[in-house]
């Protein structure tokens, strides 16, 4: 380990006092840090601070307890977990799999409602009933289309467009039958789902059979909860997600690669600093076209500032970055503490991963905090609620509220100087594209460098920051053990925004890649790392995955690939649900921080050893990044070496001189 690396290194924080914080062991951001250290100084207190007061309960983080009846709740020893049962003789793995479920159930709801909700304004804008938005990537819409066998040659858009509807409408109401982007799985992977009943009907349906599965006194059985947990994950990654994904492109544009910033250094202090915080981007692509109107300018100019400066954050800003190239203030951990800086005018949020502690923080700062979305509001809060009808409304309210508060700007502000620049908007199609060129556009070039061994896998590396690990440490550290592996990594969520900030989206971070990584990403021009969007967005990996079975000799089905995926510092059920379709999709994944279920248990067998053995993937669960490295690398060999393509590289490294070293 490097220098570099043991100051990176996390020191244990069990057991020290509020007081004896120091905020150097919980952040490798240096913009969080020091405005961490702000917040502390000023009396106030962060999600951090808050997870060194209250240690998470032992029971509840292994899922050894039951409250699903009035009968319990139920505590099971954790440590012992077959020495006792529930009231209702509910065993270990009953319960472990039932509250499993309920976080896919949690998570898959968040992404697929925010998918209809996508769809729903698809339906308005194709009706003409919403005029502030409309079809901005018809390329897309008609490939999209095709990829579901509508068929779209010399037809007019809009008649596309509203088959196109019809047709997706079925990912959440459907009762019976299969998605509709079931047609997308690769052949032996959706043979292996039908083998297993898990071909998904429609989400609403799957979420509904998962909550009325795990009431109590109804599915005991581990293994069959386990069989609706991938349904209701793949009606995720393959339905809500993948509808979001596909819907918001065509809607806003599919993202190609430019060069656009991170970190809180984008922050001006003549200007008016608006920040999007949450995940559907109509907000934010509202925000935009309001920001962009002239008159808005003359009226910050009007109360003296230079203009107004737009910032995105967690997931809303991860799919601006992308699309639109506005600047990223920070990920999930950074969102308290860039309040401290008294630079943001206004915050506005939509959906997820909102702490509430924000309205209280803005309050302490000046900051005005908005709810924007039905489904979220919070005490102390302002709500303006957001209408896709009328688009403009809530934007310029919001803009009218931040040009009043920076008026009257509290004196002290302080804005890190820190800004990482790098390259985003990387699309499943972009990658097509980039690597094959405009008329031989495939995945080809991709498969033969990974049969050829100059790249020896493909890794996913997503999610969020948790203070309970030191902020992007992990996602750092192993990000660049795999790349230094020659492992190709791609990314979504608040992780992308880590390796930003380390500098690893630029094409000359290929230095700190293997020789073959290395070569490639040379000659493409090309960072080792890709930033891929928001959340909803790794449903453009599950697209890759199958692109890249389509395009053959890497196996027949998405299992034989040699991928795996990881969520190093995650903290949402909507990352369990994540998880859950990568695995049942033929991935294995690795999470840290924790992971929910009791070890040495059947349903913990099952997780991490026998889906594998049915043809799907596997879980892995690490907490330290080189180890959480070595777990993926050797799945990613033990893939190549089934496909018979270890390869040269691999091949060095038992050369005749090492084996006889071996056995010497
Ligand atoms: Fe206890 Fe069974 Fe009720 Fe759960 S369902 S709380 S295990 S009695
Ligand atoms: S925002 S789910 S903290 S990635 Fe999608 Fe970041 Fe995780 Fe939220």
């Amino acid at each position: 380990m490097s220098d570099e690396e043991k100051k990176l290194k996390p020191v244990s924080l069990e057991g020290k006092k509020v007081k004896e914080i120091d905020y150097r062991d919980t952040t490798t951001c240096e913009t969080t840090l020091q405005m961490l250290q702000k917040v502390a100084a000023d009396g106030h207190e962060t999600a951090i601070k808050r997870a060194f007061d209250m240690k998470p309960c032992p029971i509840g983080a292994e899922s050894a307890c039951c409250k699903h009846c009035f009968m319990g709740p139920c505590r099971l020893n954790a440590r012992d977990p077959y020495s006792r049962v529930g009231v209702c003789g509910a065993t270990i793995d009953t319960i472990g799999a039932r509250n499993f479920a309920r976080m896919v159930a949690s998570g898959g709801a968040a992404h697929t409602d925010h998918g209809m909700g996508m769809l729903d304004v698809f339906r308005e804008v194709i009706n003409g009933n919403i005029k502030g938005f409309r079809i901005k990537d018809e390329k897309k819409l008609r490939s999209v289309a095709a990829s579901i066998g509508i068929e779209v040659e010399g037809r007019e858009v809009l008649d596309v467009a509203k088959d196109l509807y019809k047709e997706l409408e079925r990912t959440y109401t459907q009762v019976e039958g299969e998605i509709p982007f079931a047609k997308r799985v690769p052949a032996k992977t959706l043979e292996t789902w039908r083998k297993h009943g898990v071909v998904p009907r429609g989400a609403m349906r799957e979420i509904m059979e998962i909550m009325h599965r795990t009431h109590m006194g109804v599915d005991q059985d581990y293994e069959n909860i386990v069989k609706q947990c991938s349904r209701t994950a793949l009606a995720d990654g393959w339905g809500g997600s993948m509808v979001a994904t596909e819907i918001t492109d065509i809607l806003f544009g599919t993202p190609t690669p430019h060069v656009a910033g991170v970190n809180m250094g984008f922050l001006k202090e003549d200007q008016v600093n608006i920040i999007i915080h949450g995940h559907e981007p109509l907000l934010f692509e509202a925000m935009i076209a309001a920001t962009s109107d002239p008159a808005v300018t003359e009226k910050a100019k009007a109360a003296g500032a230079k203009g107004v400066n737009l910032l995105g954050m967690c997931c809303s800003g991860a799919e601006a970055l992308g699309r639109h190239g506005i600047p990223h203030a920070g990920n999930f951990l950074s969102v308290e503490p860039v309040i401290a800086t008294g630079a943001v005018d206004a915050m506005a949020v939509d959906v997820q991963c909102i702490m509430q502690s924000l309205a209280t923080l803005s309050e302490c700062y000046g900051t005005r905090f908005f709810t924007t979305n039905p489904r979220c509001k919070i005490e102390g809060a302002t709500h303006i609620e957001f209408h896709e009808h009328e688009p403009e409304h809530a934007p310029n309210e919001i803009i009218r509220l931040a040009i009043e508060r920076f008026k009257n700007r509290p004196a002290r502000v302080v804005i890190p100087s820190r800004k990482d620049m790098g390259v985003h908007g990387f699309s499943h199609e972009y990658i097509n594209y980039m690597l094959g060129g405009t008329f031989r556009g495939s995945y080809t070039p991709l498969n033969e460098n990974i049969i050829n061994g100059r790249i020896r896998g493909v890794a996913g590396v997503v999610g969020c920051t948790n203070p309970r690990v030191k902020q992007d440490y992990v996602h750092v550290t192993l990000v660049k053990e795999l790349i230094k592996n020659n492992v190709l990594v791609v990314q979504t969520g608040c992780s992308q925004i880590a390796l930003a900030k380390a500098g690893l989206m630029k094409p000359d971070a290929a230095v700190l890649a293997g020789d073959g990584l290395r070569e490639v990403c040379e000659t493409v021009g090309m960072p080792p790392v890709l930033s891929l969007g928001s959340c909803v967005d790794n449903s453009r990996i599950l697209i890759a995955c199958a692109e890249m079975v389509r395009m053959g000799g890497l196996g027949d089905s998405i299992a034989d690939l040699p991928v795996a995926g990881c969520a190093p510092e995650y903290m949402s059920e909507k990352a369990i649900c994540i998880g859950q379709y990568f695995v049942a999709s033929g991935v294995y994944t690795v999470f840290g921080v924790t992971f929910p279920i009791v070890e040495g248990t059947k349903f913990h067998k099952l997780l991490f050893e026998d889906l594998e053995h049915q043809g799907f993937g596997k879980w892995g669960f690490a907490m330290d990044p080189y180890e959480i490295a070595r777990l993926m690398i050797a799945h990613i060999d033990k893939k190549r070496a089934a496909l018979g393509i270890m390869g040269e590289r691999e091949r060095k490294l038992f050369s005749m001189e090492d084996r006889r070293a071996a056995e010497g």
